[in-house]
């Protein structure tokens, strides 16, 4: 069986586990700690990173991009589509995906100011996907494709935020916001992150941060 390594709290794992589930493809889960990775993680890691996938004929793969990639490649993909859509796809993904880690700076800013500026500089990425979205419910439709799987964990964490701290870092994008309840709603947040995330993810984020003082007010 598949086996992914992940760390609790990480954007990365959260899109890997949206590309199994949506495949429903079997997989088991071993957790570590960032702040202690064990010594068979590092002999395995390349880059000493998670997720890292070890497939059915034990090869490691690393690299969040490639492991969707395989999946794909390795398992029925969740719609054909030709090389130019493919393209289009994997280009709007990354929009998403190179802004987790400025998601989780804007989330662990410790001042207003900082903050502010990074929150400025992660919302080019919700206007960019607000000004492409139509009328359906997902991105490409009323079905949910790579696209959506990719935006899952930014859309996803800003609902936790918005939920503990009144924080809506969607505010004037309309659209990702119906895009946002719209995956809610698909009950594909819950299945890809673990049981306890909201308590890991609130004590991190909103424990010594901006966002901590706000959540004490809401
Ligand atoms: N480019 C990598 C990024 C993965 C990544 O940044 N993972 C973080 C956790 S969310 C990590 O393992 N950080 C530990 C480290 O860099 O030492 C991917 O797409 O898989």
């Amino acid at each position: 069986m598949i086996k992914l390594i992940n760390f609790k709290n990480c954007p990365f794992f959260q899109r890997v586990m949206g590309a199994l589930v949506m495949k429903k493809v079997p997989f088991e889960i071993e957790y570590i700690e960032l702040n202690n990775k064990p010594l068979w993680f590092l002999d395995i890691s390349p880059n000493g990173q998670v997720p890292v996938l070890v497939t059915e004929d034990d090869t490691v793969l690393f690299e969040s991009d490639a492991i969707v990639e395989y999946l794909d490649d390795k398992y029925a993909p969740i719609e054909e589509v030709t090389a130019e859509q493919k393209a289009l796809d994997r280009a709007w993904s990354y929009q998403a995906s190179k802004h987790y880690m400025p998601q989780c700076g804007t989330m662990g800013s410790k001042d207003k100011d900082t903050f502010d500026t990074r929150l400025a500089n992660l919302q080019k990425a919700f206007l960019k996907a607000e000004n492409k979205l139509g009328d359906t419910q997902f991105f490409k439709g009323n079905y949910i494709s790579n696209v959506d799987i990719a935006w899952l964990p930014l859309l996803h964490r800003a609902s936790v935020i918005k939920e503990r701290s009144g924080f809506d870092m969607l505010e004037g994008f309309p659209k990702v916001q119906a895009w946002q309840s719209a995956l809610i709603k698909s009950g594909l947040t819950e299945k890809t992150v673990p049981q306890d995330f909201v308590e890991k993810f609130s004590g991190f984020y909103l424990t010594n941060t901006y966002l901590a003082s706000l959540a004490e007010a809401h």
